[in-house]
């Protein structure tokens, strides 16, 4: 069966935009999965923990076979193979590959949480998705675009 997800990807270390592309092509070679597009490069102020770069942010969507917990395994190998290391909660990264929406699935686990529990928050996850798909449902929360609107003094940028 197809799966249609979204994953949003982060990086303000080791050159941003080359860390997004590159990480746009890996998830693009993922098994049983294709890329069916991906945003613009957005530069967005940091959230959460501001003395740290501004980041690169961008949203893929993708068609998988893959079950959820699967594709987020392989997400967090590509983190790793990029050289993520974790020192503290939004601690500067070189590569952040965050499960967005699997479908319209809701679940909570000790390992994955969808929808993702800030993205409704979040103009660096909301921008780069409205410019996929507007009018996308995020369970519980709104459309997309509705949610975006409200970030829009956040300072998320084209890049
Ligand atoms: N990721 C965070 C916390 N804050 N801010 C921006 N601008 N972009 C991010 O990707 C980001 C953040 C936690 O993952
Ligand atoms: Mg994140
Ligand atoms: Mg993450």
């Amino acid at each position: 069966m197809l799966h249609r997800a979204y994953i949003a990807l982060g990086s303000n270390l080791q050159d941003p935009a080359e860390q997004i592309r590159l990480a746009l092509t890996e998830i693009a070679g993922l098994p049983q999965t294709s890329l069916v597009r991906a945003s613009s490069l957005y530069r967005t102020a940091p959230i959460g923990y501001d003395n740290q770069p501004d980041f690169i942010n961008a949203v893929a969507e993708i068609d998988t076979e893959l079950p959820a917990l699967k594709l987020l395994q392989l997400l967090l190998h590509l983190e790793t193979s990029h050289g993520r290391e974790r020192p503290f909660p939004n601690a500067p990264r070189v590569l952040d590959l965050d499960l967005l929406l699997y479908d319209g699935e809701t679940m909570q686990t000790p390992e994955l949480t969808l929808p993702h529990p800030r993205m409704h928050l979040r103009g660096f996850v909301l921008l780069p998705l409205t410019e996929l798909a507007p009018r996308l449902e995020i369970p519980g929360q709104g459309m997309a675009c509705d949610l975006a609107a409200l970030c829009l003094g956040q300072g998320v940028l084209l890049a």
